[in-house]
């Protein structure tokens, strides 16, 4: 009996048979995997991962260790106590050449070594000062030819940590985008006035159509043509600041998990680019949807926090997780591809997005996921979550995100985006909370401006008294309801008065400035 069990239980610990990749040639496709650290992914159907190219050297699967004649892991002696994900850790103590050497020791380190991360960090610790992109980072970082870059068959390793920022990289988004319930889908409108979005729309994600078709952006810029007029112009793209040349170059030809985004805050400049309303501005190159209103940043004058960016990235390239700077709400416009963009309201009573974790103070946010690795682990428990709003932002369109709205986004296509924040009417007293009460978590300004808060009040206090009253009163009242809300916990009377709707039947979550709000 006890060897029948043990038996069972063996049996039901073996991998599927199915999902194990018996010796494809290098370079062939490899069946989807789960892998162990995941939460097993429900209900979407994934068949489009079926056509993931294997791994440059072969690596497969961890799970292909169990019925393998021979392991590569076997020859690295004492290392071989050690877990995967500490061998790279110690490998990243080592500069270039100490990599090499070490690879040099057994195809198990050779492969250990050629994990993108590392050459990387190397890469971006000390940029080289002149170089070419040459497809991956080591070779970039070496300037190896990628005809002379050599491929060892390391077919009989299996390490999860080694093949999976690959298969990652080349996951199919389809499952994801496709069939979103009509309950979540972003509103869609060709444009609204500024009437319609201060009453009505400002607490909501929506999609218009219209506006962006008319900027002389969207009708003349494309990949090439920025080439053709900036070339040579450095941008910024994460750690680095690249000529656009060569990021274009890297955005056409790179196997990245996590593909470096350009995302450039002195674009404008940078670009000699006129931005206005064009009735003011006859020569801009776009302007803010009017439906917008006024942002108040704009009273500190050249003392605000950055506003703008131009975003440039590759097809799986995007966003993970987080809510804009400093409470402010946000427009995307999509002048060349699409974005995917799945969003979640936030407010005290409700959890973070599925995979998203929040210190108390919420002052750190952790996604430690790649976009592909939440989407295969979490986008289904995600869809199925109260709140959840998902959409594709398409060429030509503009999408809103308002203030403190959680959103995750991933470009479907090669895309070119500028994106603008703002603090529009209904979200000053949520600006204005977060300035005073979460001074440590403001960004954006330069290092000099001291204060924002009280500089922000200074100038709201001479351009616009009233609205500003307005707005402090609306955060005296949301204090007080606060307070009211703990006394009543604290001395025992909250269920007399109904207590918290969360608790009470209803579902109930808040926005940006945590008023609450019914969801069926
Ligand atoms: O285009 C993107 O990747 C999203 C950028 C973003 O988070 C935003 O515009 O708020
Ligand atoms: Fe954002």
């Amino acid at each position: 009996m006890r060897l029948f069990l043990f038996l069972q239980i063996i049996i039901m610990k073996m991998p599927d048979i199915n999902s194990l990749d018996c010796a494809r040639p290098l370079g062939g496709a490899v069946a989807a995997h789960s892998y162990s650290s995941h939460p097993e992914p429900d209900v979407e159907d994934l068949s489009g991962h079926e056509e993931i190219p294997g791994h440059p050297l072969g690596v497969k699967p961890s799970g292909n260790a169990l019925l393998a004649a021979e392991n590569l892991r076997h020859a690295i002696g004492t290392f071989n106590i050690l877990p995967d994900e500490s061998i790279l850790m110690l490998l990243e103590y080592l500069d270039g050449p100490s990599l090499l050497n070490i690879g040099q020791t057994c195809k198990a380190f050779y492969a250990f070594t050629r994990a993108e991360d590392l050459w990387k960090a190397l890469f971006t610790g000390s940029p080289p000062a002149s170089f070419s992109w040459k497809g991956t980072w080591r070779s970039t970082y070496l300037n190896i030819p990628p005809s002379e870059e050599c491929i060892l068959d390391c077919s009989n390793l299996f390490s999860d940590v080694l093949h999976r920022p690959f298969h990652c990289a080349h996951i199919s988004l389809d499952p994801y985008i496709k069939n979103i319930p009509a309950r979540n889908q972003i509103a869609r409108l060709p444009d609204l006035s500024f009437e319609e979005f201060n009453e009505k729309w400002s607490n909501t994600p929506f999609i218009l159509t219209e506006p962006v078709k008319q900027w002389p952006a969207y009708k003349n810029w494309s990949v090439n043509m920025l080439l053709d007029h900036y070339g040579e112009a450095i941008f910024r793209a994460e750690a680095v600041d690249w000529p656009l040349h060569t990021y274009v170059d890297y955005m056409h030809n790179n196997s990245d998990e996590s593909p470096l985004y350009l995302f450039d805050r002195a674009f404008v400049s940078k670009m000699g680019l006129k931005v206005g309303q064009p009735d003011q501005e006859p020569d801009a190159t776009y302007w803010p949807p009017s439906c917008f209103g006024e942002d108040f940043f704009s009273v500190l004058g050249n003392d605000r926090p950055d506003r703008q960016w131009l975003i440039i990235g590759p097809e799986r390239s995007g966003s993970t997780f987080h809510k804009d700077p400093n409470a402010t709400s946000a427009w995307n416009a999509v002048v060349r591809g699409s974005k995917y963009w799945i969003m979640f309201p936030s407010s005290s009573k409700l959890p973070p997005p599925p995979g998203v974790y929040v210190s108390d103070d919420q002052s750190e946010v952790t996604s430690p996921l790649s976009i592909a690795e939440w989407l295969f682990g979490f986008h289904a428990e995600a869809r199925r979550s109260p709140g959840c709003i998902e959409g594709i932002c398409h060429e030509g369109e503009i999408l809103h995100v308002p203030s403190g709205w959680w959103h995750l986004v991933v470009n479907i296509e090669p895309a070119i985006a500028i994106t603008q924040n703002f603090i529009p009417r209904a979200h000053l007293s949520a600006a204005l909370d977060f300035l005073s009460n979460k001074a440590d978590q403001v960004s954006g300004f330069r290092k000099d401006v001291n204060n924002p808060y009280e500089r922000f009040v200074a100038q709201m206090q001479k351009s616009h008294p009233e609205l500003l009253e307005q707005a402090q009163a609306e955060l005296q009242k949301k204090n007080e309801g606060k307070k009211r809300k703990w006394d009543e916990i604290v001395h025992g009377n909250a269920e007399q008065d109904g207590g918290d709707a969360a608790e009470g039947g209803g579902f109930s979550f808040g926005f940006g400035d945590d008023s609450d709000v019914e969801v069926p």
